[in-house]
């Protein structure tokens, strides 16, 4: 049977950064698109808030296996995209079994919503990089083994292999999206990157002095959400729903992300405006975390499209931006 030529998608976790991208993507490929939003005592949607007119939103959350069925009733996606979850790493040792009730079991009652009452929808699982933790080799590929060294890896791990079972179980078009760290200036203030440039241009505009870290030296294999969001798309337009990893194939440490941010913020040399502070280093740490995406390469056509360095100094210019008035 052949795709709508308007389809509907749903987007759980559409108020988040790659929820905001892939919302602006499909509605400009010309799907209906709905979200998922949970209630707040105050809407946080600026990541949405464009859109807003061109989007509908439904009531829900994961934790609430009546609003998801009725979210997907009204939706009748072709499409669901399962972003929403816990996504911060460091938050994950301090409420362990709430982020597995969110990252971990939230997917499977994504399913079993699907499953009820749309099982010819295809899904989309935003697995993570995060699984591979004390990594068994390097680079990593949809065939290397999970070693998960957080309480969200180890919940991501089980939303993956739910999704796989489901996929296997039901013959649902079920895929895991494998994705790398992926930034923007719309990502949350609390990750590294984006803490990093929104400092460095409060630090020029003098609203701060200082900005203070934990391991400098930590890697990751860097991309732009932008980038990863049309590989989800282009995942879930597949005839077969498979595994699929999406990477840059570098890394970079968090120290060459401070010297880029502070060199494009115009601040010259970065070592007087950072202090180490141990409350940012984790009880436990992921080892070399480098994507290897030749199978997304060769079945989806798809490659990053934005290097690291043009990415920090992109979100730099954002924040100038942002805090410049
Ligand atoms: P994000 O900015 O933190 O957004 C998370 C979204 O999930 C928000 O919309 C949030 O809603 C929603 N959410 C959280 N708990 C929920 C609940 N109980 N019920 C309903 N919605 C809930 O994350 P992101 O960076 O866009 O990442 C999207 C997904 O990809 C996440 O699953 C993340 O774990 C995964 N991932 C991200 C990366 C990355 O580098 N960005 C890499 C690999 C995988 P509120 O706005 O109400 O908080
Ligand atoms: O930016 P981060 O907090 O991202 P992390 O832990 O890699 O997680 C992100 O990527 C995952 C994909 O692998 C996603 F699944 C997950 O949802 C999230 O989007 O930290 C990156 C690195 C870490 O090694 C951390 O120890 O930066 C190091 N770091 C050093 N100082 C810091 C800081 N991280 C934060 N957040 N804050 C610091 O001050």
């Amino acid at each position: 049977m052949g795709r709508p030529l308007s389809p509907r998608a749903l987007i759980t976790g559409i108020t988040g950064q790659d929820g905001a991208y892939l919302a602006e993507l499909l509605v400009d490929k010309g799907y209906e698109v709905h979200g998922m939003v949970r209630r707040a005592s105050t809407e946080k949607f600026e990541r949405i808030e464009h859109l807003r007119e061109r989007i509908t939103l439904h009531q829900g959350d994961l934790l609430d296996q009546r609003s998801l069925v009725d979210a997907i009733r009204a939706s009748r996606p072709d499409e669901i995209y399962n972003l929403a979850a816990m996504s911060f790493v460091a938050v994950s040792w301090i409420q362990p079994t709430l982020t597995a009730e969110f990252t971990g079991v939230g997917v499977t009652r994504m399913l079993e919503a699907m499953r009820e009452t749309a099982p010819e929808a295809r899904f989309y699982q935003a697995s993570s990089s995060e699984m591979f933790g004390k990594v068994r080799e390097v680079p990593q590929t949809e065939s290397t083994p999970f070693y998960p060294r957080s309480p969200y890896g180890v919940a991501k791990v089980y939303g993956h292999h739910i999704t796989v079972n489901y996929r296997e179980s039901y013959g649902l078009h079920a895929t895991s999206g494998i994705l790398f760290n992926h930034e923007s200036p719309l990502r949350g203030l609390e990750f590294v990157t984006r803490k990093i440039t929104w400092h460095a241009a409060a630090i020029k505009h003098g609203l701060r002095d200082h900005i203070s870290l934990g391991n400098l030296d930590a890697r990751r294999d860097w991309g732009y959400a932008k980038d990863y969001v049309e590989a989800m798309w282009l995942m879930l337009q597949q005839d077969r729903a498979d595994d699929y990893v999406i990477a840059t194939g570098r890394s970079n440490s968090v120290r060459d992300c401070v010297e880029i941010a502070f060199d494009q913020a115009g601040l010259g040399s970065w070592e007087p405006y950072v202090r180490l502070d141990p409350q940012f280093v984790r009880p436990a740490e992921v080892d070399h975390l480098i994507g290897d995406a030749s199978k997304a390469a060769r079945e989806l056509g798809w490659r990053p499209k934005t290097s690291f360095e043009e990415l920090i100094r992109l979100m730099v210019d954002a924040d100038m931006k942002l805090l410049g008035g």
